[in-house]
């Protein structure tokens, strides 16, 4: 049974990865942002109930979609913002940008543009983890292009083999790029079981259920983390955003608007809003403080970054000119 606390915690890790990531969308078009950004519009749900289960110590690795969960994991907003932008001050001094987010005193061990890669280096931490005869775990997030990926196997095989305290998490979003999942696996496929094929104790949930994930998450850091053992979740979601881009991309010939606005039906947060006033929960007014405390943290950052930049604007160059 999920308590207040956590429910309230839920709502305003979502809210926050949903508010931020919709204003670096409509902020993109001034040009301060200087790097690709993919959005993880749609997804939220899947950082905020993993990630709220670990500890800050534990270690997380993530893709290119990681802004989710680095907000998710304590990232600091303007941090972010700084880094997108290629100031000297963000978290990788401006070199990595959105998709090379690295902040170890927050646990994100890295995040990776290469499709997979993340899914090795969490492995490889399990591994020093397991050495060292640590109580931390690993957890790596990747969406379902990745595990088509020869890292997908290879890490998953030895994890299972060595058995490591690494959670795997994927995303599956039934998109990688502009390819839908029904055109690159065979009919009848499923991703969840090519793990359990593997030896690693596998499920298949709801991705934009947020009770449902927070639920079978606990279970899963659980059991990694007493049994030293790797787990695999496959979660169902999907981005409302284009793969790289602050704008909906429909009508490429790979998904229609219609598709976007079943998703939207769907949407982890509205649902999730829903179901805790139905069940008298939470209270609106309450709620209601909830989200206009987060709706002004997110505002300030922007406005700190706004002021930042403007005043950088004669002769600005980021450090990477990407
Ligand atoms: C090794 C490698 N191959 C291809 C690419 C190009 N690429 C970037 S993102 C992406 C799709 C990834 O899809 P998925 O893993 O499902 O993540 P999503 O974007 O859906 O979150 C591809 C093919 C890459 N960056 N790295
Ligand atoms: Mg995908």
């Amino acid at each position: 049974m999920i308590t207040k606390d956590e429910m309230i915690g839920l709502f305003k890790t979502m809210l926050t990865i949903r508010l931020t990531e919709e204003k670096i969308a409509s902020e993109y078009k001034k040009g301060y942002m200087k790097c690709p950004v993919h959005l993880y519009v749609g997804e939220e749900a899947v950082a905020a109930a993993v990630i709220r289960l670990l500890d800050r110590r534990d270690y997380v690795t993530t893709t290119h979609r990681s802004h989710g969960h680095y907000l998710a994991k304590g990232g600091d907003i303007l941090n972010l913002l700084k880094e997108l932008c290629g100031l000297e001050d963000g978290y990788t001094k401006g070199w990595g940008g959105s998709q090379h987010i690295f902040a170890p005193d927050i646990g994100i061990m890295g995040t990776s543009a290469i499709v997979g890669s993340g899914i090795s280096i969490a492995t490889g931490i399990a591994l020093g983890i397991k050495m060292k005869d640590l109580n931390e775990i690993s957890v790596c997030f990747f969406g379902d292009g990745a595990t088509e990926e020869g890292y997908f196997y290879e890490s998953l095989n030895f994890a299972s083999l060595k058995n490591l305290p690494v959670l795997y998490v994927c995303e599956n979003n039934g998109l990688a790029t502009h390819s839908r999942i029904e055109n690159r696996r065979g009919e009848g496929v499923e991703i969840y079981k090519i793990a359990a094929s593997l030896g690693v104790e596998s499920k298949k949930i709801n991705g934009n259920d947020v009770i449902e994930l927070y639920e079978v998450s606990k279970n899963a850091v659980k059991y990694v983390r007493d049994n030293k053992k790797p787990y695999f979740i496959e979660a169902l979601t999907y981005r409302w955003k284009g793969h790289v881009s602050p704008e909906e991309d429909f009508g490429e010939r790979y998904r229609d608007k219609n598709e976007i606005e079943l998703w939207k039906e769907k949407c982890p947060i509205i649902n999730f809003e829903r179901k805790i006033l139905n069940d008298n929960l939470i209270s609106k007014k309450e709620l209601e403080t909830v989200k206009s405390e987060v709706y002004s943290i997110v505002e300030e950052n922007f406005i700190k970054l706004n002021n930042i930049m403007q005043n950088k604007q004669n002769g600005f160059v980021p450090v990477t000119p990407y």
